[in-house]
């Protein structure tokens, strides 16, 4: 078969693309990164070359050595991933060290995988061992609002999950794990990368200030359904926050008690303290 038929990569490339028109990747912003399985792989063998150089990853991943991965390119725009899909995404193959990767399909026009290759990775590692290897897809975009309110709440665990929590009833149904937040740091390297990834060990989202927000899940609907949920959620605060600085009312710990009862959820008791 060939590459562009496979229905993963038809997911990937339309997870692109709504990501684009939801205004959350504004020139060359955000990237995506998906574990292809074996059956995958096999199914598009036929166009993999494997002459490319070996090149470092930056970090170490030993744990999806081996492993097949279909990322965005660096620099590429999310807007052209439909229109050239060859061109600005790519598959690469990671070596037997996990340390070193080489492209075997894409980016027929020259270029790198995502600058933010160490942060997907090390995310990908940590949901593979901690999902028994149901997670394949790492998702980092900028929507707007998440990141308006990196520089008006305290960058705080507990303070982020509760808020995004009051605003739609259904969003501790969707992470009921909460969210995680990293103060600002420089994107691209392994500081941030191990930064993110220790905080996927406890959640499927994390946030970084001033700059974006990473989800993770076991599909595209389920992980671009994740980041459109805590976005909304984000939306309706900013809202909130902009007609008043109190509420007059709001979902409470007890509601959110009940609610984790009727929904099966297990809602962690840190996130509902007393205000
Ligand atoms: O430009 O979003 O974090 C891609 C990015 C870097
Ligand atoms: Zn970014």
């Amino acid at each position: 078969m060939k590459v562009l038929d496979a229905e993963f990569v038809q997911g990937f490339i339309r997870l692109c693309d709504d990501g684009f028109h939801q205004n959350w990747h504004e020139r060359n912003g955000g990237n995506l990164s998906y574990r292809i399985k074996d059956e995958e792989i096999k199914s598009i063998e036929e166009e993999l070359t494997y002459t490319q150089p070996w090149q470092a990853i930056g970090t170490s991943v030993p744990n999806l050595a081996g492993e097949y991965f279909l990322v965005t390119g660096s620099g590429k725009y999310f807007r052209n991933v439909i229109l050239d899909p060859a061109a600005n995404i790519c598959i690469i193959q990671l070596d037997e060290t996990g340390e070193n990767f080489r492209i075997v399909w894409g980016l027929v026009k020259g270029g790198r995988p995502t600058s933010e290759l160490p942060s997907h990775l090390m995310n990908l590692e940590v949901k593979k061992l901690a999902t028994n290897g149901r997670y394949r897809v790492v998702y980092h975009a900028h929507p707007t609002n998440i990141i308006a309110l990196t520089f008006i709440l305290p960058l705080e665990d507990k303070v982020f999950t509760r808020e995004l929590w009051e605003m739609a009833t259904e969003c501790p149904v969707v992470f009921p794990d909460g969210v995680g937040v990293v103060g600002w740091m420089v994107p691209g390297g392994r500081e941030i990368a191990v930064a993110t990834s220790e905080l996927m060990k406890k959640y499927d989202v994390a946030i970084w200030a001033h700059h974006g927000m990473f989800c993770s899940g076991e599909d595209f609907d389920l992980t671009f359904g994740l980041m459109h949920t805590v976005e909304k959620s984000a939306e309706i605060l900013v809202k909130v926050l902009s007609i008043s600085p109190n509420k007059r009312q709001t979902i409470s710990p007890r509601n959110f008690r009940e609610l984790a009862k009727d929904f099966k959820v297990t809602l962690p008791e840190e996130f509902l303290y007393e205000k």
